[in-house]
C-alpha cells in the first residue's frame, strides 16, 4: 500500500457537505482515510477575488499506482459537480495530490509533491497537524520547517 496526502479544498455552496462528501468517495474509490486534520476556513490564495474556502489534509493508504489516483480524482471531481471554468477560481471541491510516498512523479497532468504545496500555508498548517516530521522528498525540508519559513501575510 502507498500512503498519499491529499488537499480538499470547497469555496462554492455548502462547503462542509462537499468536504465530507469527498471523504465519502475517496474512501470507496482510492482507499481508507487513516488521518484526518482539522478543517480550517482560510482566505483565497492566488486569485483573491473569491469566496473563503474550507481546507483540510488526509492521509489515505491506496493500492493505486499515481497515473490512476490522478484519474480517479479527477472523475470524483466531475461527478460532484466540479465545473473547471478559471485557472485558480472557485470550485465546489478540489482534491489536489501532495505527497505520494517519498517519490517524485512528473508524467502528463501530474507533478507529484504537489509544486506549490511549500508555498500555501492553506496546506502546510493542516498537513503539519498529521505529519509535521515528514520530509519533502525534494525540498528535503520538514513540514514543520516548510511552515515556520513561510512569510507572514
Ligand atoms: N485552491 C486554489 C487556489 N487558492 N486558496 C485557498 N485558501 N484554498 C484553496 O484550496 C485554494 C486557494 C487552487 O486549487
Ligand atoms: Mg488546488
Ligand atoms: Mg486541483
Amino acid at each position: 500500500m502507498h500512503t498519499v496526502y491529499l488537499s480538499t479544498g470547497s469555496n462554492l455552496g455548502d462547503r462542509e457537505r462537499y468536504l465530507s462528501q469527498a471523504e465519502e468517495e475517496i474512501e470507496a474509490h482510492i482507499g481508507p482515510i487513516v488521518a484526518k486534520s482539522s478543517v480550517v476556513e482560510t482566505a483565497p490564495w492566488g486569485n483573491l477575488n473569491q469566496p473563503h474556502f474550507l481546507n483540510r489534509v488526509l492521509q489515505v493508504s491506496t493500492r493505486f499506482p499515481p497515473v490512476f489516483l490522478m484519474e480517479t480524482i479527477l472523475e470524483i471531481e466531475r461527478s460532484m459537480g466540479r465545473n473547471r471554468a478559471e485557472k485558480w477560481g472557485p470550485r465546489t471541491i478540489d482534491i489536489d495530490v501532495l505527497l505520494f510516498d517519498n517519490r517524485m512523479v512528473e508524467d502528463t497532468g501530474i507533478t507529484i509533491p504537489h509544486p506549490y504545496m511549500h508555498e500555501r500555508r492553506f496546506v502546510l498548517g493542516p498537513l503539519s497537524e498529521l505529519a509535521p516530521d515528514l520530509e519533502h522528498p525534494v525540498l528535503k525540508k520538514t513540514i514543520s520547517q516548510l511552515l515556520n519559513a513561510l512569510p507572514n501575510e
